[in-house]
């Protein structure tokens, strides 16, 4: 059951349906230990309080350190040799890593930095992962790329998140030589290794480098849609949105490709987790004025050819009541008439409604989503569909809706219509809304 049901409790019992439940988004896959991505999906929060005490994040690294020595080329930096605890503790002794292979080191020392690079031939996305060994450790991870005219290291990305979270960080690399460090904020552990791990993409998003918070794409108070890519397993998507005031969020990840699968995680301004999203689902939820990060990545399977869409737009009501003003069907049997139990749209087995959404005070609802459920007579199918309003408070909502069972019937002038009259609620954030249509004929012969 997917997130878009999230109005089934309330469908059901409207419905005067029971034995249905409506939380089995949470999904696991077998994690992996080098990559220990969040495989926990929980619903979005229902309550969200107010960000206290944002978190002052640590400073971000040093923006370039000078080498000790002038290189002159990149033998004067390639000639340390790994040990158990390390030797590369500085720059000048960094050592030497290939793409596409993990790395293990430890720290012994709070304070303690290790010391990598790796020569970049092509201009290519560089990415890097560190997983500290241990959740009670924080350990950070930094880039520089070597300036060789001034022998100094350019910081250029880092990753910076707190005890018990893995880094990550991409930069768009031109050739050179670049540097990683892996610094210990708090904490060391000699006893479990952190695991550093780089890879290279060749094609990537026009939104890259977005790998964390802290190089997050802002999109400020405004609603956005925008296209993006996972072009490897340890991509991350970060989106950083502010609202000014307590707003009805809503987030959709489309993703139309077949071979990759994708989630979106929200996080406060704090970094705590507000809960999650499947791909191609409907999600809202009430935030306090405040930053939030919309972090999109692919927990087991991606696709790097095929972008997937991030929607998010801001609803400042509650929808209290719909008005529906069309319904059209397929069959031929379109119309709003009486067969003998008052006027009702006549439907076949394909319809799309129409409509608008208002809330309690009369006011359209702009970007609200409204939920359709209408239960048929055959097997008593219960069918649910979400439209988005649009900035009118407008929508349009397909449904294949089936057969008809043909309970009922009409004697027509030259033939007898058989139907069956069959209930449509229409629901928002899991209240039932009022409507001025409860029924539909539901055409069968
Ligand atoms: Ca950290
Ligand atoms: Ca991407
Ligand atoms: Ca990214």
């Amino acid at each position: 059951m997917k997130f878009k049901f999230v109005g089934m409790v309330a469908l059901a019992l409207s419905l005067g349906m029971t034995g249905m439940h409506s939380s089995a988004m949470a999904q696991s896959t077998p994690s992996t230990p080098a990559f220990p991505k969040n495989q926990t999906l929980q619903p979005l929060a229902t309550d969200v309080q107010p960000t206290t005490n944002v978190h002052t994040s640590k400073p971000a690294p040093t923006s370039s350190i000078p080498l000790s020595s002038t290189l002159s080329s990149a033998r004067s930096f390639a000639t340390v040799a790994d040990n158990t605890y390390g030797s590369n503790i500085s720059p000048d002794t960094a050592e030497s890593i290939s793409t596409d292979t993990t790395i293990s080191g430890y720290i012994d020392q709070q304070g303690g930095e290790r010391w990598y690079y790796a020569n970049v031939t092509r201009s290519l996305k560089l990415t890097a992962f560190l997983s500290a060994g241990t959740s009670n450790v924080d350990y950070d991870l930094t880039l520089y790329r070597l300036n060789p005219s001034t022998s100094t290291l350019e910081q250029v990305s880092y990753s910076a998140k707190g005890a018990g979270q893995y880094e990550l960080l991409s930069h768009l690399a031109t050739p050179g030589y670049y540097f990683i460090s892996v610094t210990s904020y708090q904490g060391s552990d000699t006893t479990n290794p952190f695991t550093l791990f780089t890879t290279l993409s060749d094609s990537y998003d026009q939104n890259e480098p977005d790998d964390n918070p802290f190089f997050a794409k802002n999109r400020g108070t405004a609603p956005f849609i925008s296209q993006h890519t996972i072009d490897n397993l340890l991509d991350e998507d970060w989106t950083k949105i502010t609202l000014n005031a307590q707003s009805k969020v809503n987030l959709r990840l489309n993703n139309p490709s077949v071979h990759g699968s994708y989630v979106i995680q929200l996080w406060n301004a704090n970094l705590q987790n507000l809960g999650s999203l499947t791909q191609n689902a409907d999600g809202q939820i009430t935030l306090p004025a405040g930053s939030y990060y919309i972090q999109v990545y692919a927990p087991s399977t991606f696709d790097s050819s095929t972008p997937y869409t991030l929607s998010v737009n801001y609803q400042n009501a509650a929808i209290s009541r719909v008005a529906i003003s069309d319904i059209t069907t397929d069959r031929g049997v379109y119309g709003f008439i009486d067969y003998g139990y008052g006027k009702k749209w006549r439907v076949g087995y394909n319809i799309t409604v129409k409509g608008r959404a208002y809330d309690a005070t009369g006011n359209p609802v702009a970007n609200g989503i409204v939920t359709m459920g209408v239960q048929t007579r055959i097997n008593n199918k219960t069918i649910v569909a979400n439209g988005n309003t649009d900035s009118l408070g407008y929508f349009s909502i397909p449904m294949e809706i089936g057969p008809a069972a043909g309970q009922y019937s009409y004697s027509a002038p030259v033939s007898v219509h058989h139907f069956d009259i069959i209930p449509i609620v229409f629901l928002s954030n899991n209240n039932q809304l009022n409507a001025d249509i409860n029924s539909l004929y539901h055409f069968a012969y």
